[in-house]
């Protein structure tokens, strides 16, 4: 989700291809064999396997929305910010969605531990519109998901919880027109079908 935000943001056009994770072609393998998504082949190659690592990609050719600070420090933030949800937080909520996945009568230490970080998102977006300033921004788009699917996992829970900047940033992230294309279901790719391109062709389409 972050990484197709990101594209589609920065107006680099791929070719998008669904795959099922319970059955990953064997040419995703073939450049992939870690086989998570998603995975991004450039023309020289090089394969990104890292859903940051395509989004700054991207950026980094083409950023008409600004995403990418232009101050230092702040970018140096939102990457720290970033790494303390793709690493402790992500630990959290992989435990408090699927606690027997991991051998645990519930998730609910892992939400008590997961909620430190979502009270400090909820501070910062009580000084500031957005995780990246005031405008949305790279920490906004790489965060989202993931407070959306702890949001998702108990909503009656999330909307009792005393965060209302943070429950107001995800609803207007989940109730604007990108989020509709984002949520778009795609047939799975197949050897040998026409490209799809993910690109503002997609968004023009839906009038966004
Ligand atoms: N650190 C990777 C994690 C990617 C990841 O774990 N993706 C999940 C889906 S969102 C996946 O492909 N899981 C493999 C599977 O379920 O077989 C990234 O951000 O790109």
């Amino acid at each position: 989700m972050r990484a197709r935000m990101a594209l589609l943001s920065s107006s680099v056009v791929c070719e998008l291809r669904e795959v099922a994770l319970r059955s990953k072609p064997a040419e995703l393998l073939a450049i992939s064999p870690k086989g998570t998504v998603p995975v991004l082949q450039l023309h020289d190659g090089q394969v990104l396997e890292q859903s940051l690592d395509i989004m700054l990609w991207a950026l980094q050719r083409h950023d008409p929305e600004h995403w990418l600070a232009a101050n230092h420090a702040i970018c140096a933030e939102e990457l720290a910010m970033i790494a303390e949800c793709d690493g402790e937080f992500k630990t959290h909520l992989d435990r408090y969605k699927y606690p027997n996945r991991y051998d645990l009568p519930d998730g609910l230490a892992h939400r008590a531990q997961g909620s430190v970080f979502l009270a400090e998102l909820n501070g910062k977006l009580a000084r500031t519109a957005y995780l990246a300033g005031s405008t949305w921004g790279l920490s906004d788009a790489a965060i989202a998901p993931f407070a959306r699917q702890w949001a998702h996992t108990d909503p009656t829970w999330f909307a009792a919880q005393p965060w209302p900047a943070l429950q107001a940033w995800l609803n207007a992230w989940e109730n604007s027109p990108r989020f509709v294309l984002l949520m778009r279901k795609y047939a799975l790719w197949q050897l040998g079908d026409a490209p799809i391109w993910w690109d503002q062709s997609q968004t023009d389409a839906l009038s966004i």
